[in-house]
């Protein structure tokens, strides 16, 4: 830091010039985060100085909070779930299992059992967690193979997961069969929906893979993604609010004298942000915008099989995947770790950028 400060200006020129050597949204095809709706982005700003960390200071951004949990427990089946807003999909991962891991002290060497569609935020939840992480194979139409995760599961697994909306290829895990696993080991049943949560409610014909489930502990869910929050918005949500107490500290300085969160100071701006996009587009908004999403994913899959490629899997998400071939030149797709061309059709993907992308596709082939 200079002595003396520079101009507005001269610091706005600065930073514009950094920010411009960013890539464009709409030549990046394979993000989870989009462009926020402008009504986030408004209340983001009229929130930029809240902190839930100490909500008595907060009350009204505390409000907030509450009304946006509410609205996700809805969202998943279960008005009365309870929840925190989290840093986003790791969080949300971490806390869960650790909520696990604290509701069976009596396992010496614990353990987890997830898909090999899991997250690698789960890798990080084991280092920190010292847990072992076992990890299912895929089955078919690469969702987990419940009956191998039967198999695997034993009395020091403390946790199994699935996956609502896996990274790399959008599917979904059969949850019930998941969740029955957890019932008969008697261990806690979470469900990884940070992407396919703000998409599967909107599908016209969606699967159970939420709180309607019986026996589904947890569930993360971020708005940052297809909520079309501002980063970092996550949140982890719980059937039995009581539950967060496992992970309580004390904060005897602060306005409240218990605290369960990971983060001390939290954000309220993402999250009252995420809550006006809810309440500003509604159901009915976000079955539009899912629809937009998923329409546009057809295309791009006809678009790239009349050019040779070959979808992986047939979508059942915005989200698509391909043999066949690399992608031309000045765009952003991502390879799964099996070497397939990953896709993700967020908002921000619109139909002219999927013909702009696909003649680019035709013209590298010509
Ligand atoms: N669970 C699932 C199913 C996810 O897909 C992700 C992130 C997480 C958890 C972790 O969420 P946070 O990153 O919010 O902690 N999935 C994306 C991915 O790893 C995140 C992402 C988004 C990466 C945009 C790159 C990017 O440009 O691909």
């Amino acid at each position: 830091m200079e002595d003396k400060g520079c101009s507005r200006e001269e610091v706005l020129s600065f930073l514009a010039g950094l920010r411009a050597e960013d890539l464009h949204h709409d030549h990046i095809l394979s993000s989870m985060c989009t462009i926020p709706h402008p009504i986030a982005v408004a209340v983001h700003e009229m929130f930029s100085a809240t902190n839930l960390g100490d909500p008595g200071l907060y009350p009204g951004t505390t409000k907030v909070e509450d009304l946006l949990i509410h609205s996700l427990g809805e969202l998943m089946h279960l008005p009365d779930a309870g929840g925190y807003s989290t840093s986003g999909g790791t969080e949300s991962n971490l806390q869960a299992i650790r909520i696990a891991k604290k509701l069976k002290p009596e396992v010496k060497n614990p353990n987890i059992v997830v898909p090999a569609s899991a997250h690698f935020s789960f890798d990080k939840t084991c280092d920190m967690l010292g847990l072992e992480m076992r990890i299912v194979p895929y089955g078919k139409n690469y969702t987990v193979d419940t009956e191998k995760m039967a198999e695997m599961v034993d009395k020091n697994t403390i946790a199994v997961a699935a996956v609502a909306g896996t990274t790399e290829y959008g599917m979904i895990d059969d949850v019930p069969a998941v969740a029955r696993i957890a019932g008969e080991h008697d261990c806690f049943c979470h469900v990884d929906a940070a992407f396919g949560g703000f998409v599967i409610p909107f599908l016209e014909n969606p699967p159970l893979f939420d709180f309607a489930v019986p026996g589904v502990d947890s569930i993360s869910l971020d708005p940052h993604k297809m909520g079309l929050a501002t980063i970092p918005c996550g949140s982890l949500l719980l059937r039995d609010p009581g539950v967060f107490g496992c992970l309580n500290v004390d904060t005897p300085y602060l306005t409240v004298k218990k605290q369960c969160t990971l983060a001390g100071t939290r954000p309220g701006a993402d999250v009252a942000g995420a809550y006006a996009v809810m309440k500003h587009l509604g159901r009915e908004g976000f079955r539009a915008i899912v629809a937009g999403c998923m329409e546009n994913t057809r295309r791009l899959v006809d678009g790239m099989e009349a050019c040779g490629y070959h979808r992986v899997v047939d979508p059942i998400m915005n989200v698509a995947a391909f043999s066949g071939g690399d992608a031309p030149a000045g765009w952003t797709v991502s390879h799964t770790r099996a070497g397939h061309l990953r896709f993700v059709i967020m908002p921000h993907v619109t139909r002219d950028v999927i013909e702009c992308f696909l003649a680019d596709v035709a013209a590298m082939q010509a």
